[in-house]
């Protein structure tokens, strides 16, 4: 079901800082910065290896509000790790025969995520404390 592990989401306060300690400490780079509304971050995305079916990275996000997932993550745990992202080759049909298995599903239906993926929530408490995220990348990425 999984290909690879697309991406490990990164809650912090300031993005500008992480994103310059990334890239002095590990050598990483950015490859896409995005203001993502509907999931109430502004967020950067840095390049580690390509994968079958596409890449992996670092995603680093700072909320748009307290109120929203990451914000309130950071006011309750600090920043951290945020969630984990598994890449995918049908982000629907991945959603269908995990939800069967009882694992309750945050998102009814795909989402728009970094860099024109398509993307869905699992619930943590039902993985095993981990917010999971599947990953459907964009054709041809
Ligand atoms: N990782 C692990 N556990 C988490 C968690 C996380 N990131 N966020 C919350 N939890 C835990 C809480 O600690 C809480 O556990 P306890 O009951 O033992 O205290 C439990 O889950 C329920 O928490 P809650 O108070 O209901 O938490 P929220 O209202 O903050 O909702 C969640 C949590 C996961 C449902 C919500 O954050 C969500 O829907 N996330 C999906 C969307 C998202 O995170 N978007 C941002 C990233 C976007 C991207 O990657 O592109
Ligand atoms: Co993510």
């Amino acid at each position: 079901m999984f290909m690879r592990i697309d991406h490990i989401g990164i809650a912090c306060h300031d993005l500008e800082e992480k994103i310059a300690l990334f890239e002095r400490t590990f050598e990483l780079t950015v490859v896409a910065r995005e203001v993502n509304e509907e999931q109430g971050v502004k967020e950067a995305m840095l390049h580690i290896a390509d994968g079958e079916g596409g890449g992996s990275y670092i995603q680093l996000l700072e909320p748009l509000s307290a109120d929203s997932p990451v914000g309130k993550f950071l006011a309750r745990r600090g920043e951290g790790v945020h969630h984990v992202a598994f890449g995918v080759p049908d982000v629907s049909q991945a959603m269908e025969k995990i939800g069967a298995k009882g694992v309750r599903l945050l998102d009814e239906r795909p989402r728009h995520g970094s860099m024109g993926s398509s993307i869905a929530f699992l619930h943590p408490k039902d993985v095993g404390g981990m917010l999971t995220e599947l990953v459907q990348a964009a054709e041809g990425r």
